[in-house]
């Protein structure tokens, strides 16, 4: 028990894998909360404790690339309850805007107390005295105040990556106040929007009835819980060198040829998540060829859909869904060799994702509800040339830092036609001045700054 800084998040930032030679081995894992708080790790005196996939028990704590990893193990039925049900099933749609409909069943929230719980008791194991300890996002919102409970000398955080719904919807939860309870454990509490923590502290006095001032809240015992956004962000610089890589610029061209030289590519790049809104972009898409706008040579949309919560059954009907309309689309549209969308279900490694940003003359980035969004600040931090159009949705978080790019409403079909439509046809000088704009912003407001401010908030708390 000597770790200074400990991160609590639901997964650990590796996968197993298994090499060739056979032998098992640790690769590092896609998904914004690792891209997020790695730099963080290595400069400091961490450990970080999580889940690392699968169901073996009692693992031993190890190390990969200098990062300390203590993992928490899961049974199947509570990866069940605790993770596909209760926090992909009921919590991330109720977060979402209920773009799905949430599930609510008792015996997930019961799985959902028992794991933050054992959470909770891992990291109170492993905190020094006064440690800091970093609680990350929605499968943990019981751990603030399960660890206070049980170490009450720590200086406790808490991020949320996702947003935070409004009172109309959050009220839905049978378990709403225990949230809530749960959360207040924190001294801090971190949202990507103003917006989040607004919502956050209008409901804990409605619900619970804390006195509160601005975004601050006065709890009976005269302690103060903070509520503020912390818009998070990428190692912008970490991405540019990326995209300046000799290979990478080379397996750009190498893209772009085999997709046939056409005169623009889109982009696309998401998680397969229902909140990502793909179906309507590429429907947006396809009519845009099936009107005349463009033609299969003139342009290919490329998306790549990351395998993402395969179990849960709304992942496996969108994606049954997104294949069905896919090849529909190129069934119409196509033409020998010509497909008009060439469709990924793969995850790839970083290279690979800077020169696809990199050949991407468009990039649609259009969720119907999504925390921030990295991607659309990937795509911007690749565009070294200065070139390059973003399509982004309003209800991206990035929205209210990335002005500059054409915003759209997901919703709004003909809306992103004409979006779509205009950033194909945008002339480089108008291309130039936006993206300038947003490299300037992204490379002011990178993930270091994003950790540094939190932490330091969080130890003035
Ligand atoms: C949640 C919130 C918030 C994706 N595929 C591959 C890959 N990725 C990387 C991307 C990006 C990250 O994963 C995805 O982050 P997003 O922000 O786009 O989306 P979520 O996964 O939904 O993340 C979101 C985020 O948390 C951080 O707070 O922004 O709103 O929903 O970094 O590059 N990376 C690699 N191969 C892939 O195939 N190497």
């Amino acid at each position: 028990m000597a770790n200074h800084l400990v991160i609590v998040a639901n997964r650990l930032p590796v996968d197993r894998v298994v090499g060739p030679d056979g032998a098992p081995g640790w690769r590092r894992s896609p998904g914004g909360l690792v891209s997020a708080i790695e730099p963080v790790m290595r400069s400091g005196d961490g450990v970080w404790v999580g889940w690392p996939g699968g169901t073996e028990q009692d693992l031993a704590p190890f190390e990969v690339d200098g990062l300390s990893l203590v993992p928490m193990s899961m049974t199947d039925e509570e990866i069940e309850g605790h993770y596909e049900g209760f926090s992909n099933g009921t919590l991330w749609p109720i977060y979402h805007d209920v773009v799905a409909k949430p599930e609510f069943h008792r015996e997930w929230w019961d799985s959902y107390v028992e794991v933050n719980r054992r959470f909770a008791e891992q990291a109170a194991e492993l905190a020094a005295e006064h440690a800091m300890v970093w609680v990350h996002d929605y499968q943990l919102q019981l751990v603030p105040q399960m660890l206070r409970e049980l170490r009450p000398d720590l200086r406790i955080g808490f991020y949320l990556h996702i947003p935070f719904p409004p009172a109309e919807l959050f009220q839905q939860l049978p378990w709403r106040r225990e949230i809530l309870e749960g959360l207040l454990g924190a001294d801090l509490l971190g949202f990507q929007l103003p917006g989040g923590a607004t919502n956050f502290v209008r409901l804990v006095r409605q619900r619970v009835g804390h006195k509160t001032h601005r975004n601050t809240i006065s709890l009976p015992d005269g302690r103060e819980v903070r509520a503020a956004a912390f818009p998070i962000s990428i190692d912008a610089a970490g991405f540019e060198e990326l995209a300046r890589d000799d290979e990478v610029v080379q397996r750009s061209k190498a893209i772009r040829e085999a997709l046939g030289n056409p005169r623009k590519v889109f982009l696309g790049i998401d998680r397969l998540d229902y909140t990502k809104g793909i179906h309507a972009r590429l429907r947006a898409f396809s009519e845009l060829i099936a009107e005349g706008h463009f033609s299969v040579e003139d342009a290919v949309f490329v998306q790549v859909a990351v395998p993402s919560r395969e179990r849960v059954e709304q992942y496996r009907i969108l994606r049954d869904d997104i294949d069905r309309l896919v090849g529909r689309i190129n069934g119409d549209l196509g033409r020998i060799g010509r497909p008009a969308i060439s469709y990924l279900h793969s995850s790839y490694p970083r290279e690979e994702m800077a020169a696809l940003y990199r050949t991407a003359d468009v990039m649609a980035v259009t969720p119907f509800r999504d925390g921030m969004n990295l991607v659309a600040k990937e795509y911007v931090a690749c565009r070294v040339e200065e070139d390059g159009a973003l399509v982004l949705s309003e209800f991206a978080g990035a929205a209210a830092e990335l002005r500059q790019a054409w915003l759209v409403n997901p919703y709004d079909i003909n809306g992103m036609k004409q979006a779509m439509l205009d950033a194909y046809h945008a002339d480089s000088k108008d291309l130039r001045r936006r993206m300038r704009a947003m490299r300037r912003t992204i490379a002011q407001h990178d993930v270091e700054a994003w950790a540094t401010r939190f932490m330091t908030e969080l130890e003035d708390s």
